[in-house]
């Protein structure tokens, strides 16, 4: 490991993101800030009596994971609360300074989940069905936490195209003994009729709380205002995009048409361009309620909640002094 060359478990977990095989805004947060520690360890032997080496390491490390995924905020909210809690003289106080700070993120995220799980699961009637769209561990707390209270909830679930990441939503929630009814995404305004909420999770959420998730999540909300079914977000704060408070946009990531459409298939359609948004955004007037852990709130005072977390706006701790 060179000055600014990243640990090579940084370098994993990176890829892991960027390859979908870590993903979801609260695991993808998870993974960064545990790839920030093991960063931390071995910069503390390449760097030992260099705390400016250290540093710059851990910014460099930091930008690595950054450029991953560029919709989900969780990802520089989790490098910002790492990075602006790495402080001492010595390489060995800013090394115990970063571990600690990574232990502990990761602990506030699992209890966030659990508390945000119990605000969504009030929501939630005994014997109502729930439609979901693409996989959220946040939305499952709410299902999950609504059934360990007692109450009998079923599941609509869309399939959710192109990574179908449905299927992942459909067995976790079987598995917790939730009758699941699995469909495909041009089904669902038909059984929209048949449940009571839409339940979805964010990547990210802008400071005029639109909603930024997983792409056909805005067709689906303005299709379940519609039919009059109420739809709700859940969202643990650390998908609160401080950057949007100064008027920065959301970048929604294009992503490989490799997920939309085969080899074969693209041969035998011939030239014709494909695109793969990952996400889009949901208005705040197509969305009933945001549930957080510190309680649910319309989108529209979502900003009150922002400021109170993040003050004015967004620092950026990864970029060279
Ligand atoms: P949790 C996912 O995106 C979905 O859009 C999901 O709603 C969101 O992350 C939040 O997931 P992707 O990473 O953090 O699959 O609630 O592209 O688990």
């Amino acid at each position: 490991m060179t000055d600014t060359e990243p640990a090579a478990a940084v370098r994993e977990t990176a890829d892991s993101i960027a390859t979908m095989e870590v993903r979801g805004a609260a695991t993808i947060a998870s993974a960064a800030a545990e790839a920030l520690a093991e960063q931390a360890r071995e910069a503390a032997s390449a760097h030992a009596d260099d705390p400016p080496a250290f540093r710059a390491s851990m910014r460099a490390a930091s930008r690595t994971l950054r450029e991953t995924r560029p919709t989900a905020v969780s990802l520089p909210n989790a490098l910002r609360y790492v990075l602006q809690r790495m402080e001492g003289d010595s390489v060995e106080a800013l090394r115990r300074s970063v571990v600690d700070a990574s232990e502990a993120f990761v602990r506030q995220l699992d209890r966030a989940q659990e508390d945000l799980g119990r605000v969504g699961a009030n929501r939630l009637a005994d014997g109502d069905t729930v439609m979901t769209h693409c996989h959220s561990t946040d939305a499952l707390a709410c299902i999950e936490a609504a059934v360990e209270q007692g109450k009998s909830i079923s599941a609509v679930v869309k399939e959710t195209r192109p990574r179908q990441q449905g299927h992942l939503t459909a067995e976790q929630l079987r598995d917790a003994g939730v009758p699941v009814t699995l469909i495909v995404d041009s089904a669902a305004r038909r059984y929209l009729d048949e449940v009571d909420h839409v339940l979805v999770g964010a990547d990210s959420i802008a400071a005029d709380g639109g909603v930024i998730n997983k792409i056909g999540t805005s067709g689906l909300a303005v299709n379940a205002r519609e039919r009059g079914v109420p739809i709700m977000t859940a969202a643990q704060t650390i998908k609160l995009h401080p950057e949007t408070l100064t008027g920065h946009t959301v970048e929604i990531e294009m992503r490989s048409e490799s997920e939309v459409i085969d080899a074969d298939a693209r041969e035998a359609i011939g030239e014709v361009a494909v695109e793969n948004p990952a996400f889009d955004v949901t208005p705040p007037r197509y969305m009933d309620a945001i549930v957080t852990e510190q309680g649910q709130f319309p989108p529209e005072s979502i900003v009150t909640l922002m400021r109170e977390l993040f003050g004015e706006g967004a620092e950026k701790p990864w970029a060279e002094p």
